[in-house]
């Protein structure tokens, strides 16, 4: 006898019970068991419920969520292309390691192929985007329902198999699909511990002149890593959400200083996390007279050469001569000088200025969500401070899709104010994400948006190049001309605008408070010319 009710209670129980304590939810009438039971946990105490009308951006809610607590978070939807509509976190998810829990409702799979309305074939919906999936029926049994939530779980976690990660859980519901009075047996509360922690770090030979690239990593490796490299006074290249940025060994300008003759004489190099934000850091993992040393958490790692000596989970370095890291501090100090004057001088606010007075105006105990494309760079040249705010950014895949909702989530699930900056595309990518509704938890989110009207990192690639001036507007810039000020006022949020750097420092002197828009007007047509000369500075060396 099919129990849809008893099914999905049964479910959340098992969710909870596997650490859940979040969970997001967008609205529909096959996921109705789902809803009322996570509506009943939530009145329970149990976890906490979030309702979203676009399952995209609930998907990217989920991110944040999960990002910030490093627990699983299940996003829920109805069947049909709801359910397709969580691809894009999942991908995300997969990429960045992140427990999130696809959970679409369906029904019956007989109906599949009878052309039921709102019924599609959604087993392995997701593809090989997913490190588990299980396909559940509410006329199955009690035993099989909170065994494959436990499967799917310990996949999500990655407990054993050191590859945490996306899972999906398709559920057929028969109905009825309000609810019922059934109560489901308590859970057995099984364990599943995890695989033994990794053994002593390598101890890697003193000798070769040594750097640490620090890529997009949680808060407690760039900690980790950033002590690792003071120790042994190695120059340290950390992208913004490393979260190595800060401290003695961290060099500012490191993007330009590897087009310096410093970089020539690097041996080796230590790598964590996942860098992907510059040429000139992948082509340093690249090369051929480098000995490249690989530390990952996780069962994969990054080689975008195909050339690592050394794949391990930690490496010990003993302390080497200060000489080497002088050097590139005092190439950095030089280039550092000469950036903070380029972007001092007279003229309309730009994108990396923005990035400096952002970084410069957050406190140590702030979050900031950078967004893709210009934002994530231009903070990969703000000053070297030694208490930053914690970064969050989406590298998995580094769309510009879902940062709204990302930021809300990290929010969200810290309980704290947060910040995003993001660019002007990125920000209208993810306008749904500002949709809240009344009965739901409200994030304190400032989002800053650099306003160029358009994509313009285009400008700075190959594309913004006289060679394709006919076609750069319309194929890649796309403006939109969307008023944000509209925007913020159709959606319930605040508003403000800044043209210059006191106008931002005196915004982020109070904390925000609700969801807050602020437009931020950078310079458009400068664009590629300022990335010519900030390219230039390492020259003057
Ligand atoms: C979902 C998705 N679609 C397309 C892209 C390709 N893309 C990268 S940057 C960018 C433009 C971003 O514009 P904006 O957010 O305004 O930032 P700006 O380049 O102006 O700094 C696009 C479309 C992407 N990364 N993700
Ligand atoms: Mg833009």
């Amino acid at each position: 006898m099919a129990d849809p009710t008893r099914c999905a209670r049964v479910l959340v129980e098992e969710l909870i019970g596997g650490g859940v304590r979040e969970a997001v939810l967008a609205p529909g009438s096959r996921s109705a068991p789902l809803a009322y039971a996570l509506h009943a946990a939530e009145a329970e105490g149990r976890l906490r419920l979030h309702v979203r009308v676009d399952e995209r951006s609930a998907g990217f809610l989920a991110i944040g969520l999960a990002r910030a607590t490093r627990a699983p978070v299940p996003v829920v939807t109805t069947s049909g292309t709801a359910a397709a509509n969580l691809h894009p976190a999942v991908l995300e998810a997969w990429h960045s390691h992140l427990p999130l829990l696809a959970v679409t409702a369906d029904r019956p799979t007989e109906l599949t192929h009878t052309g039921a309305n709102q019924t599609t074939d959604q087993l392995r919906l997701f593809g090989r985007h997913v490190r588990a999936d299980a396909q559940l029926d509410d006329a199955g049994d009690e035993s099989s329902w909170r065994f494959e939530v436990l499967r799917l779980l310990t996949a999500a976690t990655g407990v054993r198999t050191r590859s945490p990660g996306p899972v999906h859980l398709n559920v057929g519901f028969r109905g009825p699909l309000a609810p019922t009075g059934t109560a489901p047996t308590p859970s057995p509360g099984r364990r599943v511990t995890a695989l033994p922690p990794a053994g002593a770090p390598v101890a890697l030979p003193p000798g070769p002149r040594t750097v640490v690239v620090a890529g997009d990593a949680p808060p407690g490796t760039g900690r980790e890593v950033r002590r690792v490299a003071e120790e042994a006074h190695l120059p340290l290249f950390a992208e913004p959400s490393s979260n190595a940025r800060a401290g003695s060994a961290a060099l500012a300008t490191y993007r330009l200083l590897l087009g310096s003759g410093l970089a020539e004489e690097i041996d080796r190099v230590v790598v964590f996390g996942r860098p992907t934000l510059s040429r000139p850091v992948l082509a340093l993992l690249e090369r051929d007279d480098v000995e490249l040393v690989v530390v990952s958490a996780h069962a994969d790692w990054v080689d975008p050469g195909r050339r690592a000596a050394l794949v391990t989970d930690g490496v010990s370095l003993a302390p080497g001569p200060h000489e080497w890291l002088d050097r590139w501090r005092e190439a950095d100090r030089q280039v550092s000088a000469a950036l903070a004057a380029l972007l001092t001088r007279p003229g309309p606010l730009t994108g990396p200025g923005l990035a400096a007075g952002m970084w410069a105006g957050l406190t140590p105990g702030d979050l900031l969500v950078a967004g893709a494309s210009n934002p994530i760079r231009d903070l990969d040249l703000a000053p070297i401070r030694p208490d930053p705010p914690e970064v969050f950014a989406n590298r998995g895949l580094a769309g510009i899709d879902g940062t709204v909702s990302t930021a809300a989530g990290i929010a969200l699930g810290r309980a704290r104010p947060a910040h995003a900056l993001l660019g002007d595309l990125t920000f209208l990518h993810d306008a749904n994400g500002l949709l809240i509704g009344p009965a739901e938890p409200r994030p304190d989110l400032r989002v800053v948006v650099a306003n160029d009207d358009g994509g313009s990192i285009f400008a700075t690639l190959e594309h913004g190049g006289p060679a394709h001036r006919a076609a750069f507007e319309r194929l890649f810039r796309t403006p939109t001309g969307a008023r944000l000020d509209h925007l913020a006022a159709a959606t319930g949020c605040g508003y403000s605008r800044v043209e210059t750097l006191d106008d931002l420092t005196a915004v982020l002197t109070r904390p925000p408070g609700g969801i807050e828009v602020v437009e931020a007007v950078v310079d458009r047509a400068g664009r590629r010319a300022l990335a010519g000369e900030v390219d230039a500075l390492v020259r003057q060396l």
